[in-house]
């Protein structure tokens, strides 16, 4: 790989899980990491997954710079640009729930579809040569028969699906039309102890956590029947970065290629903390989707061969690795 000492990379959703995984692995390779946070009332900044790396502003050889910024606001992704002028661009901002997006369609197209294009098209403005990543997503394969690769029609099956499909071939049609470097990857589910706490791994390693330690006594879930390719965040963020070392900006696919169901997982992590799953979940409806997703297995054989990129922690290992660090945050740890 190429020197990447001095080079200036922008992240969009740097406070995210994989947003944070991304700024400590470029800053370790020497970029300057600059991010775009979001405005709350309530906080400086939603940055507490980047407690590790936080830099005082007044350092004087700090390499991690927090813009107040959205990505419904245009001008401020032009300016931005402009000012930085990075070499690589990290499109991770999004409404990134799928059953929420149900509850807020509008709300998820404005982020997470135009949001994709206003960046595109600030950078275009601007006049740089940022290389792009657009983090495209196995949601928008939706129904089509697993395994999935990058040649699998696209069938979406929620708000977030389809907004994410405009991105996709938003930065398809920017490449073809303007020859940008914007390149997808079109990544299977990935977790970690960073994941938000609604999404189902997190929600049943939390709970196996909490419930071994006398806290709670149930969870509840929705479908345990959906089948997921679960893969392990920080190692998908370092396929994002080797997608932007490539000669030429292709769409991969990043996934372990490996199946398990909810009730897979939940067992898994259930029994890494002593406990049998049967004894505490049950079901509710409200975590049920309109339409589902019923099976997603993505082929990973395209970016294996062509960039080198291969995932080493599977679902099951995921899934004590999650469990631990629930357990750790409650000090009872093993
Ligand atoms: P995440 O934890 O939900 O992070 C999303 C990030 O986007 C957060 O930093 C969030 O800021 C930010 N954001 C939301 N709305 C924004 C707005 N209007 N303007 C600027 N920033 C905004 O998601 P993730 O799991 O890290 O995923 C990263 C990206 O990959 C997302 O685009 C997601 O859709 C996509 N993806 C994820 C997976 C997966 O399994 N994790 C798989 C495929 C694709 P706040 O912290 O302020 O909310
Ligand atoms: O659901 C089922 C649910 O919300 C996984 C996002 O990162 O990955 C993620 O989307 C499965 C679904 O992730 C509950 O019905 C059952 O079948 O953890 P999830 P997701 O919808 O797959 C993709 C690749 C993305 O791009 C997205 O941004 O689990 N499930 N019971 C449940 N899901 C949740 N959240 N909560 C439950 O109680």
């Amino acid at each position: 790989m190429s020197d990447t000492t001095g080079r200036t990379a922008l992240i969009t959703g740097i406070s995210g899980q994989d947003g944070s995984y991304l700024a400590e692995l470029l800053l370790a390779k020497g970029y300057q990491v600059h991010g775009i946070v979001r405005h709350t009332s309530s906080l400086i900044a939603n940055t507490s997954r980047l407690d590790m790396i936080y830099q005082d502003p007044h350092e004087t050889e700090r390499r991690l710079f927090l813009h107040k910024g959205d990505v419904t606001d245009a001008g401020l992704l032009v300016n931005l640009i402009r000012d930085i002028r990075p070499d690589e661009i990290y499109n991770l901002a999004a409404q990134s729930h799928v059953r929420v997006s149900f509850d807020l369609p509008d709300y998820t197209a404005n982020v997470t579809a135009l949001g994709a294009i206003r960046l595109l098209e600030a950078v275009r403005a601007s006049g740089i040569e940022a290389r792009i990543y657009q983090a495209s997503t196995s949601e928008m394969f939706g129904t089509a028969a697993p395994p999935q690769h990058e040649s699998t029609a696209f069938h979406p099956r929620s708000p977030y699906g389809v907004a994410k499909l405009f991105a996709h071939w938003a930065t398809v049609n920017y490449r073809e039309s303007y020859g940008m470097f914007a390149a997808s990857g079109i990544a299977f589910n990935h977790e970690s102890p960073r994941r938000g706490e609604t999404f189902v791994t997190r929600k049943i390693t939390r709970a196996a956590a909490r419930i071994a330690a006398g806290l709670e006594k149930k969870v509840y879930l929705g479908n345990l029947d959906a089948v997921r390719d679960w893969g392990y965040a920080p190692e998908y963020t370092e396929a994002m970065w080797r997608m932007l070392q490539h000669d030429e900006p292709v769409d991969y696919v990043i996934a372990t290629g490996r199946a398990a169901t909810v009730r897979d997982f939940a067992e898994a992590a259930f029994a890494h903390a002593g406990l049998d799953w049967r004894d505490h979940v049950e079901h509710d409806d409200r975590y049920e989707r309109p339409a589902e997703v019923p099976e997603l297995v993505g082929d990973p054989a395209k970016i294996e061969r062509e960039i080198g990129w291969k995932a080493r922690v599977h679902w099951d290992e995921l899934a004590r690795i999650m469990v631990d660090a629930d357990r750790n945050a409650l000090r009872i740890g093993p």
